[in-house]
């Protein structure tokens, strides 16, 4: 147990019960806490920027719930919302109109999208657009890059990011051989490592799949000409360009990172935001190639909960909070001074360190860098990164426990949270 003066008491005691009834005493690995040291908070209440442990501490978030919270966690207007679609019921298991609404806006949003498919999580939305890159091209191999997360389906657990990352655990044992020989590795941010995996697999590539800002290596942001690069080499083979936008989503811009990039892929899956806190996932992309889609055309997906009647009113109203004129740029702008403010202070305190932002994202790595890839996230200092966690959880701020996880900021964030959390750091990195 890590020495700490927050008092945590409640916490412990839950999460102690927790390690008996559930593996590592959670639902999801990274937020054991396993790689910062320490246990886990545990929550019992969230609201705008800020979260509530169940021993009364409060901490300005900067998880956001991984993601969908970038309103700010229970807002007003999204929790009246599903107030009023509870009353008609949880689940329908047939086709709704709250669905055509979701998709119309998806649709209009995202550049690449002409037709989607809601599913129940990222990780389906990522293996249900595996299946379908491979059911439209006829080719098994898929090229992903180390330290991008696509979910934990079978063929995307080799060298990727986050609570594998966050765990060091290099592949999953379970996962056949003959599923991962058909998934292919790049390091990020390299376009010539894939020119050759194209060259050693000629027309057997289905296509490529990417984060086009990683956030789940920590924060990287895409080299100029790399996004445009990936378009240029997958058309000239005739494989799929695929954008896993599950975190960039509604986030980097309200049309995703294609929309900022420019690059238009030819398949998207998201996630989190578009389900406004509730679970969710879509794909989506060019309209001849989602005809492939049972029961428009033979490859086959499914799901009891998909199109889910309270998901898609928090995503709706979550959506429309986001189209308000110059929610992107306050984004930006807050984000901005909090991705400087980090590095200045860690520059003034002789504290090796780099990152960067892009609209609400964010991350910092305790290495001079520069960090393109995965290797070069691997070189933080993991050690300083754990005392960086724990600093700022006892001074109030509540950081994703892992170095391999980007940062996010919401629109309820204020200019003082950030004050604040500059003043945390500085208060943390000045006593190393
Ligand atoms: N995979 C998500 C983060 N990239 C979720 C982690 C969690 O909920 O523990």
């Amino acid at each position: 147990m890590v020495s700490s003066t927050l008092k945590t008491t409640k916490s412990e005691e839950i999460f102690a019960a927790a390690q008996k009834l559930m593996p590592g005493g959670v639902s999801s690995p990274v937020r054991a806490f396993k790689s910062v040291g320490g246990q886990p908070i545990v929550f019992d209440k969230v609201k705008g920027a800020y979260i509530w442990d169940v021993d009364g501490n409060q901490y300005i978030d900067y998880v956001g719930t991984w993601g969908p919270a970038i309103c700010g966690h229970a807002h007003p207007e999204v929790i009246s919302a599903l107030r009023d679609s509870l009353e008609n019921g949880t689940s329908f298991g047939a086709p709704s109109a709250l669905e055509n609404v979701l998709a119309e806006m998806v649709i209009d949003a995202v550049p690449s999208i002409e037709m989607v498919r809601f599913v129940n999580s990222g990780t389906e939305a990522c293996m249900a657009v595996s299946r379908l890159m491979r059911a439209f091209t006829g080719r098994d191999k898929i090229i992903k890059f180390e330290g991008c997360y696509h979910g934990h389906a079978d063929m995307f657990l080799v060298k990727a990011g986050s609570g594998v990352a966050t765990l060091g655990l290099p592949d999953s044992p379970g996962v056949p051989k003959s599923v991962t020989s058909n998934t292919l590795n790049a390091p990020y941010n390299d376009l010539e490592a894939v020119k050759a995996l194209f060259a050693a697999n000629p027309g057997e590539i289905a296509g490529v799949i990417l984060e086009p800002v990683v956030g789940n290596a920590g924060f990287i942001a895409p080299d100029a000409g790399f996004l445009e690069g990936l378009r240029e080499i997958t058309k000239e083979h005739k494989a799929l360009l695929v954008f896993d936008e599950v975190m960039t989503g509604f986030r980097i811009a309200y049309g995703g990172a294609q929309q900022k990039f420019g690059v238009i892929p030819d398949l998207t899956t998201l996630g989190k935001i578009i389900g406004g806190g509730l679970p969710v996932g879509a794909y989506g992309g060019r309209k001849d190639i989602m005809a492939m889609v049972a029961p428009s055309g033979p490859m086959y997906q499914a799901g009891t909960l998909s199109g889910n009647p309270l998901a898609m009113t928090a995503g709706i109203k979550t959506l429309e909070l986001l189209q308000k004129p110059g929610t992107y740029e306050q984004l930006d702008k807050m984000t901005k001074k909090l991705s400087e403010g980090l590095l200045k202070i860690a520059k003034e305190a002789g504290v090796a360190a780099c990152g960067g932002q892009i609209s609400a994202m964010f991350g910092l790595f305790f290495t001079a860098g520069p960090v393109h890839n995965y290797e070069d996230a691997k070189k933080s200092d993991l050690g300083k990164f754990s005392r960086f966690h724990r600093g700022m959880l006892e001074r109030g701020i509540y950081l994703a426990p892992s170095q391999f996880e980007a940062g996010f900021t919401s629109v309820a964030h204020s200019d003082e949270d950030i004050e604040r959390t500059l003043a945390a750091a500085r208060e943390v990195m000045a006593s190393w």
